[in-house]
Formats: structure tokens, C-alpha cells, sequence
């Protein structure tokens, strides 16, 4: 059985997310995202940097979740939400699987990492970021302009993983992204795997708490 050591809102919202549209079982571990828990020997014993996610399946501990994603796909998927190794797409799914978390996420996580824990003179950090994150947005609505997933007309994992980026610009930059990503952004969110993985999403703080 696969275990998602999650805190809410964060990137095993992916993981989570790719499980839901697969139908395939997990359970969730809430982590405790405080500092101090990531900073403890209990939590580096897990991921040695202190970050979440990291999932467990079996005997075998990872962390990166869009590794997760992929190791998920790959046990478990069947071929189903990536092209094969043949398809003529299969470039532009590593592509873009890799664009969201590398190139997309990571100004995103600057702003709020900058919020959390920096001095607030360095505002001008959170525009540069903002300005980054924002020409990763301009990309896509350039692709969503002439299909209506990144491959084209198959939803595939690197989609999911897209719109989860997605609300971090919406909340970090701007609600209002441009019309043809926000149809793309709605057109996910639309997913019954979405309101399932939100919902989980959301238990995992409850539980915390309980
Ligand atoms: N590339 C890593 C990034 C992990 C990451 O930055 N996670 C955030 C939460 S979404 C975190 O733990 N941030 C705490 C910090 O960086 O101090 C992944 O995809 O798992």
C-alpha cells in the first residue's frame, strides 16, 4: 500500500491527485509541517532535507514528488495518464513533468519561502519571482491557446501536476491568469479526482488537529 507523508497544501497534493485519477489505493500520513518537526531526526530519517512530501510503499522510502508521481504511473497505472516511450509525445510529457516543478514551482515556492521566513525588505525578491512564475504562465496559455491539454486533446499526469502549480501562481501572483490557462485550470479542476483530492487534502490539517 502506498503512504503519502502529506501536509496540506503542499506538493503531495500531486501524488495524491495522480492515485485519485488512477483509482489507485493510498493512505495519508499528516506531517506536521512546523520547522521544528522537519528539523527533527524523526523527520530527516525520512527526507534528509526536511521537506514534504515523501511516500512509502512497502519497504521503499522516496522523496521529489513528481518522482512519486512517475513511480506511481509506472507500477501502477497501466499506461494510462502518460504516452509510451514510442508515442511521438513522449518528449514533450517529460517536458512537461519536469517544466512544472523545475521551471514552474519553483519561483512559486521562492514567494512563499520568502513570506515564511526571509526579511520582508526583500520584497523585491517576490516581484522577480512573481515575474518568473508569470512568463511560465504566458508559456502555457500559448499551448492551451490551440489544445486543451498539454499533449493535445489527452489529458495526461504532467496536466495534473500543472494545475496543481497553478494554485500556487493563483494564490502567490494573480487570480486572474489569462483565459485560455484559467480554462485549463477549470477544465481540471472540473475533475471528480479534484474535489477527491482536495477533500483529502483538506483531512490531512484535521487530523492534525485531532
Ligand atoms: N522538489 C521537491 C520540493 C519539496 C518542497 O519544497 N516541499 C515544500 C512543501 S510543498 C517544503 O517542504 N518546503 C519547506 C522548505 O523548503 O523549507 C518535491 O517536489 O518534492
Amino acid at each position: 500500500m502506498l503512504n503519502i507523508y502529506h501536509s496540506t497544501g503542499t506538493r503531495g497534493f500531486r501524488v495524491i491527485w495522480v492515485c485519485e485519477e488512477l483509482g489507485v489505493p493510498y493512505e495519508i500520513n499528516p506531517v506536521d509541517f512546523s520547522a521544528d518537526y522537519r528539523a527533527s531526526p524523526e523527520w530527516r530519517a525520512l527526507n534528509p532535507v526536511g521537506k514534504v512530501p515523501v511516500m512509502t510503499d512497502g519497504d521503499m522510502t522516496m522523496y521529489e514528488s513528481c518522482a512519486m508521481m512517475q513511480y506511481v504511473l509506472d507500477q501502477y497505472g497501466e499506461g494510462r495518464l502518460q504516452p509510451a516511450k514510442s508515442d511521438a509525445n513522449y518528449a514533450h510529457y517529460l517536458q512537461w513533468c519536469w517544466f512544472a516543478e523545475s521551471t514552474f514551482a519553483r519561483p512559486l515556492g521562492e514567494i512563499t519561502n520568502h513570506r515564511r521566513a526571509f526579511q520582508p525588505q526583500l520584497d523585491d525578491v517576490v516581484a522577480e519571482m512573481q515575474g518568473r512564475g508569470t512568463a511560465c504562465v504566458e508559456a502555457l496559455d500559448a499551448v492551451f491557446s490551440r489544445q486543451p491539454y498539454l499533449l493535445g486533446d489527452e489529458m495526461c499526469a504532467a496536466d495534473l501536476s500543472m494545475a496543481y502549480v497553478m494554485r500556487g501562481y493563483k494564490k502567490n501572483v494573480t487570480e486572474t491568469p489569462p483565459a485560455n490557462v484559467q480554462s485549463f485550470f477549470d477544465r481540471m479542476t472540473a475533475l471528480p479526482s479534484f474535489a477527491r483530492t482536495l477533500k483529502a487534502d483538506t483531512a490531512t490539517a484535521e487530523r492534525l488537529k485531532a
